[in-house]
């Protein structure tokens, strides 16, 4: 069969999404597998039951990055992949979909005879959401040489888990060491989990890159005292530094306009009771911009206001780096051969810039990287609303296939 005429199988692709999504199902159309817990350890053993099916060559690494490879052809491997960690309120597409059309794509290639001048690899790697442990994207970053596999396995989540004991505990503690194999090449399939395509009547996207992302912990620390015996002059109140931080990042970012986004979204008090003014607030910042000038400017502009809130309220505030990466620039060589086995397809894409974090960020670090988007409904993600339509998803599954069996027989100079 020519490679032209090859398809992936669309309902099996859909059955593995739907029984993978059964695990943590929140009964709501959602799904919870928080990084490193019981529901992800019974999901990576799903995933890797899958990748034996197929005969992959699988490597466990230090950090728990799994990768299965079809140890076809001769030289370092064309890897695909993303995660399978979710929110808490996730859906059941944010990542899970990348992992399993990489499947999908080895398992087609299989049964059609058709063998790639290269390795074929799928990978997910571990944490990719920051949701229990920060920064996001921890895996890949390990994987590709960002972070040490000692820090990294000393990070200790919201819940106060150490990483490095969760990994053991759901048995992924892998002896492959990290930093990780080059691949030859890496791309990403992904649902976009913004507005754009479908707003636009895009069916496809050729990324061109992840915006800047800034996560900071904020502490505030003021005087518990009564609610009622208190007068408003004589409060030192963290509760109402949170409120000012938050209000005050809503106008940072109607400010700056454009690509800039903020959000506060945790917020703990201290002792959190309705009749004590609370000693203690603590947040967190995600701010995000496509451009590192203005990400760095809107760091600054925070730094001051927290200072402004010490002198007027007579808190002090501590700040915490949990994340911090800049805007990543994909390789325009990949962008294009995803581009034009899009526009192959007979589909509308359009290129446009992620507004949420990859795992392929960080493998651009180290081997020509970029990624496929297909639409978001109502732009809706990290909620279990989340929904693309299967057509949409079918359609990026066989761009995929074109995509990576073209940079398998692709020489990057
Ligand atoms: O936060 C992000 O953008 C990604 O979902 N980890
Ligand atoms: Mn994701
Ligand atoms: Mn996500």
């Amino acid at each position: 069969m020519k490679s032209a005429e090859l398809a992936i199988n669309s309902d099996r692709m859909m059955q593995r999404i739907s029984a993978l999504a059964d695990i943590g199902s929140t009964g709501d159309g959602g799904c919870c597998r928080l990084a490193l817990t019981e529901e992800d350890r019974i999901g990576r053993d799903l995933v890797v039951s899958w990748m034996n099916d197929l005969g992959l060559d699988i490597s466990i690494d230090a950090i728990g990055n799994v990768v299965g490879t079809w140890n076809v052809g001769s030289g370092k491997p064309v890897m695909t992949g993303s995660h399978i960690d979710t929110v808490r309120t996730g859906g059941i597409y944010d990542g899970n979909y990348g992992v399993i059309a990489g499947l999908e794509v080895i398992q087609t290639c299989q049964e059609s005879g058709i063998t790639p001048v290269r390795p074929l690899s799928v990978a997910f790697f571990t944490d990719e959401e920051g949701a229990r442990f920060s920064p996001d994207m921890l895996g890949s970053l390990v994987y590709a040489g960002g972070l040490g596999i000692e820090e990294a396995l000393n990070i200790v989540g919201i819940d106060g888990k150490r990483v490095g004991d969760e990994l053991q505990n759901i048995s992924y503690a892998g002896s492959t060491p990290c930093p990780g194999e080059v691949p030859h090449a890496f791309v990403e399939i992904h649902i976009e989990q913004g507005p754009v395509l479908e707003a636009e009547g895009f069916t496809l996207g050729a990324v061109t890159g992840v915006q800047g992302i800034s996560w900071q912990e904020v502490t505030i620390q003021g005087q518990s005292n009564h609610a009622g015996t208190t007068p408003m002059n004589l409060r030192h109140d963290p509760a109402y530094v949170a409120a000012m931080l938050t209000v005050y990042l809503r106008e940072i970012a109607e400010r700056f306009g454009e690509d800039q986004v903020c959000t506060v979204g945790k917020i703990d008090l201290h002792p959190n009771l309705i009749n004590v003014i609370p000693s203690r607030a603590t947040l967190t910042l995600d701010m995000r911009n496509t451009d590192e000038d203005s990400l760095v400017d809107a760091e600054r502009l925070l730094d001051t206001f927290c200072f402004q809130l010490e002198q007027d309220e007579g808190v002090s505030i501590s700040k915490r780096t949990l994340a911090r990466f800049e805007p990543v620039q994909f390789d325009e060589r990949v962008i294009e051969i995803v581009e034009r086995h899009c526009l192959s397809s007979g589909k509308r894409v359009r290129r446009l810039p992620s507004g949420a974090g990859h795992d392929a960020q960080m493998l651009a670090r180290v081997c020509p990287s970029a990624m496929i988007f297909v639409p978001s409904k109502k732009g809706i993600s990290h909620n279990p609303a989340e929904h693309t339509d299967v057509d949409d998803l079918v359609i990026g599954a066989n761009v995929l296939l074109h995509v990576m069996l073209e940079l398998a027989d692709t020489v990057f100079s």
